[in-house]
C-alpha cells in the first residue's frame, strides 16, 4: 500500500545516506533528490506505523489557506507546531528580559534544569500571544511565510497576487494548463521569514477527471516533518478536487535535501519493525463548496487505527 513508499524512504536513507552537518548542530544522514508517489484513491496517506496527529495537519493547512502568518490562530486551535520558530524571534529580540534561552532547542534536550526554565518561558510566551494583542502582532508573527506567499504575494507594482485562488480558478477554466503552480519561495522575502519555506512550490495536473499534485520540498526532516507534509498536501489535493468537481489522482513528493537527524535513528528502527495497517479515508463536508469555507470540523479522517505515537526531539 501507499505507506510502503515512505517506509522505503526511511530504509533507503538509512542504508545509503551520507553523514552531513547541519544548521541546527544535530547532525544528519542525508541524500539529495528523491521521489515518492501516493495514489490518493488507495486511501488517505496518513501513516499507520506511528500515530500522526491529523488535527494539527488540518488546522495548519487551514491557517495557510486563510493567508494567516500569526501563530495565534494555531494556539487557539491548540496547535503548537510553529511555537519554537516564533519563540526564537522573541528571545532574540530586545523585548525579551527573561533568563538566557540561547540555543534552547539543543539545551532543553540535554539539561533538565534548563528545560524547566524553557518550558516556563514558553508558557509565558503562549499566554502573551493568546491574551495580548500588541504582543501577538509583534511576536506571534512569523513573517512572510506560506500564508503570505500563497494568498498575498507582493508585486513590484505594490499589488498582491492570490496564487491559491488563481490556481483554483485556472484548474476550473483550463485544466490542461501546464502552469498550475503555487510558489512559496520568494527570494526577496526570505530574510523576513522565521523559516524559509521547506515546501517550496507545488504544481497541479488534471487528466482523466483526476487532480494530481506534485510538491518540491527543498529540505525534509524525514522522521518528523515528512509524514506531516505528505498528509498536508494530500489533504490540499482532496480539498481542491472537491471544489473543482474532480476525483483525486496522485500526490507526488519530490525531495531535495532529505535527511534523518542523528537523534531519530532508534525511533525509525522501532517504526520499521511495525507492520502497516490499512490506510484511513478522508471525508469532507459536502455542504462546503469552496476550500476557503472549510473549518477544522469539516475535515474528518475515518478508519484510522494506527500504531502508538513515537516521540522524537525536533531540531530548531
Ligand atoms: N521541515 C520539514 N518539513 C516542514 C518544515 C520543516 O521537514 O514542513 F517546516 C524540516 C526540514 C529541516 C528543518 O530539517 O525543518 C528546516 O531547516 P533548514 O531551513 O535548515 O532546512
Amino acid at each position: 500500500n501507499n505507506e510502503q513508499a515512505y517506509l522505503k524512504l526511511l530504509r533507503d536513507v538509512l542504508a545509503s545516506g551520507t553523514k552531513k552537518e547541519d544548521r541546527t548542530g544535530t547532525g544528519t544522514i542525508s541524500t539529495f533528490g528523491y521521489q515518492m508517489r501516493f495514489d490518493l484513491r488507495e486511501g488517505f496517506p496518513l501513516m499507520t506505523t506511528k500515530r500522526v496527529p491529523f488535527r494539527l495537519i488540518a488546522s495548519e493547512l487551514l491557517w495557510f489557506i486563510k493567508g494567516d502568518t500569526n501563530i495565534r490562530y494555531l494556539l487557539q486551535n491548540n496547535n503548537n507546531i510553529w511555537n519554537e520558530w516564533a519563540f526564537k524571534r522573541w528571545i532574540e529580540s530586545s523585548a525579551y528580559t527573561g533568563p538566557d534561552m540561547t540555543n534552547f532547542g539543543l539545551r532543553s534536550q540535554t539539561d533538565e534544569a534548563f528545560n524547566a526554565l524553557y518550558e516556563e518561558q514558553m508558557e509565558v510566551f503562549k499566554r502573551n500571544v493568546l491574551e495580548d494583542d500588541a504582543f501577538a502582532s509583534a511576536f506571534g508573527e512569523l513573517g512572510d511565510v506560506y500564508g503570505k506567499q500563497w494568498r498575498q504575494w507582493k508585486t513590484t507594482q505594490g499589488e498582491t497576487i492570490d496564487q491559491l485562488k488563481d490556481v483554483i480558478d485556472t484548474i476550473k477554466r483550463n485544466p490542461d494548463s501546464r502552469r498550475l503552480i503555487v510558489s512559496a519561495w520568494n527570494p526577496e522575502d526570505i530574510p523576513t521569514m522565521a523559516l524559509p519555506p521547506c515546501h517550496t512550490m507545488f504544481q497541479f495536473y488534471v487528466a482523466d477527471g483526476k487532480l494530481s499534485c506534485q510538491l518540491y520540498q527543498r529540505s525534509a526532516d524525514i522522521f518528523l516533518g515528512i509524514p506531516f507534509n505528505i498528509a498536508s498536501y494530500a489533504l490540499l489535493t482532496h480539498m481542491i478536487a472537491h471544489e473543482c468537481g474532480l476525483e483525486v489522482g496522485e500526490f507526488i513528493h519530490t525531495l531535495g535535501d532529505a535527511h534523518i537527524y542523528s537523534n531519530h535513528i532508534e525511533q525509525i528502527e522501532l517504526q520499521l519493525s511495525r507492520e502497516p495497517f490499512e490506510l484511513p479515508r478522508l471525508s469532507l463536508n459536502p455542504d462546503k463548496k469552496s476550500i476557503f469555507d472549510f473549518e477544522v470540523a469539516d475535515l474528518k479522517i475515518e478508519g484510522y487505527n494506527p500504531h502508538a505515537p513515537i516521540k522524537a526531539p525536533v531540531a530548531v
